[in-house]
């Protein structure tokens, strides 16, 4: 893939945010070494976000954001401050550039506030270390640099690189739930659908960060299922089944035990689980013309044949007793916004990377419209959500 090929989602965004005069522009011209944007002592300097698609080693392909100022007075300032915070949702990364000479301000400590809201990891970087006597040494989190005589710029490429790496490292799909030696069943129905001698990959990639974690594993389909219970000397940990068969399994597990879906798993390692539940939540107040946009990331159907088209409109108009008004897009079309939406439903995304899937409810959230999945919108529609969420305590009581 060309480098003009790359999907914008794909693309690792460095959003470079702080007050005016802290040297924004300056920095990110010389992380770039390139001139992006216009410098000046004049405060204020930068009254749009600049945005800029570039290839950058040691990172790769990365969009550069330059946003404005955030300590702008009046009513225009305002605006400038609303477009840097719209900015800020699409970012994977928050270079929150610091004033060395003046030190951190209130208005540093709301972005970071902003950031953290968000789940963008940040850098702070104290700019002017020039203008310092002495230069602290480096943190977890912070760094020191100078764009003027290009001090440490180099580091600083590396270390967005090490925390983007770190933010991926610390999700699991199920791993961070269990302690080693724990034992998980599977419960994999074999039917027409299931590929020809193999696992599907969500189910592979289940089994081996249950592998990796120490734990043990147990694999049955749902016929064998009652069975494989009964042969257990000590109740399992957790039960992980398929979302075809989970009415089924949620009545042959007993309530002591954890039991949760593929899908779910996935909602929450490719997403936001928080957000797909709200999401689901909204779904039992739709009212007739509200507007649900249904999302897939592939034009070709490959595992989901007709459930966003057909069969989830079926059920949200029988179950919800409502009359809404769908809209669909496949493949790598996703709005830009999606303020005019009550309610948007995305498939699993299992051909879209995690990255394009976090880009994606980032734009949701910061519309502030609730992003549901098909996994999560059938477990609702279903009445099976809530046994579904049981190793999910915090995000189970939002429903
Ligand atoms: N001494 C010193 N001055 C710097 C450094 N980086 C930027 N400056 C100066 O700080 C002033 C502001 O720089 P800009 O890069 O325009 O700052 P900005 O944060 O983009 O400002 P706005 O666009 O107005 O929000 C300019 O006069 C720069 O020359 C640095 O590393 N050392
Ligand atoms: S989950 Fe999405 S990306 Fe995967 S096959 Fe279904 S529609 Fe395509
Ligand atoms: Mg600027």
């Amino acid at each position: 893939m060309s480098l003009n090929e790359t999907a914008s989602g794909e693309r690792l965004h460095i959003g470079f945010f702080g007050m005016r005069n802290a040297g924004k522009s300056s920095v990110v011209n010389s992380f770039t070494g390139q001139e992006l944007s216009v410098v000046s002592d004049v405060l204020g300097t930068t009254t749009d976000p600049v945005k800029k698609a570039m290839e950058l080693l040691p990172l790769g392909p990365v969009m550069i954001i330059d946003t404005p100022g955030i300590d702008d007075e009046g009513e225009l300032g305002e605006k400038r401050v609303a477009k840097a915070n719209r900015f800020l949702a699409t970012c994977d990364v928050g270079i929150l550039v610091i004033d060395a000479s003046r030190g951190m301000q209130d208005a540093d400590r709301m972005l970071l506030e902003h950031m953290k809201k968000r789940g963008i990891p940040c850098l702070k970087v104290f700019n002017k270390a020039d203008l310092l006597e002495s230069i602290p040494p480096e943190g977890v989190d912070t760094i020191h640099v100078s764009a003027k005589d290009n001090f440490n710029i180099n580091r600083l490429r590396e270390k967005v690189g090490e925390t983007v790496k770190l933010e991926e490292n610390n999700r699991k799909l199920v791993s961070d739930l269990l302690t080693p030696g724990d034992h998980i069943i599977l419960v994999v129905p074999i039917d027409k659908a299931a590929p020809k001698g193999r696992l599907i990959l969500p189910q592979q990639q289940t089994i081996r960060d249950i592998l990796d974690s120490g734990c043990i594993c147990t694999v049955c389909r749902d016929t064998e299922l009652e069975e494989t219970l009964k042969k257990q000397i000590r109740p399992p940990k957790m039960v992980i089944c398929d979302s075809q068969v989970f009415g089924k399994v949620a009545k042959t597990v007993p309530e002591s035990i954890l039991l949760t879906s593929f899908s779910i798993l996935f909602a929450r390692y490719k997403g936001d689980l928080r957000n797909a539940v709200l999401g689901a939540a909204k779904l039992s107040s739709l009212e007739d013309g509200d507007k649900i946009l249904i999302s897939e990331g592939c034009s070709h159907h490959r595992q989901c044949g007709d459930i966003g088209s057909v069969k989830l409109p079926g059920w949200i108009k029988e179950r919800c007793n409502c009359e809404p008004s769908f809209e669909f897009t496949s493949g790598n079309t996703f709005p830009d916004d999606v303020f005019q939406y009550k309610l948007v439903i995305h498939c699993g995304g299992c051909m879209l990377t995690e990255k394009e899937m976090r880009y994606r409810n980032r734009i949701a959230k910061d519309c502030d419209v609730p992003m549901t999945n098909y996994g999560t919108a059938i477990a609702a529609l279903h009445g099976i959500l809530k046994r579904s969420l049981s190793p999910f305590p915090d995000i189970q009581k939002l429903i």
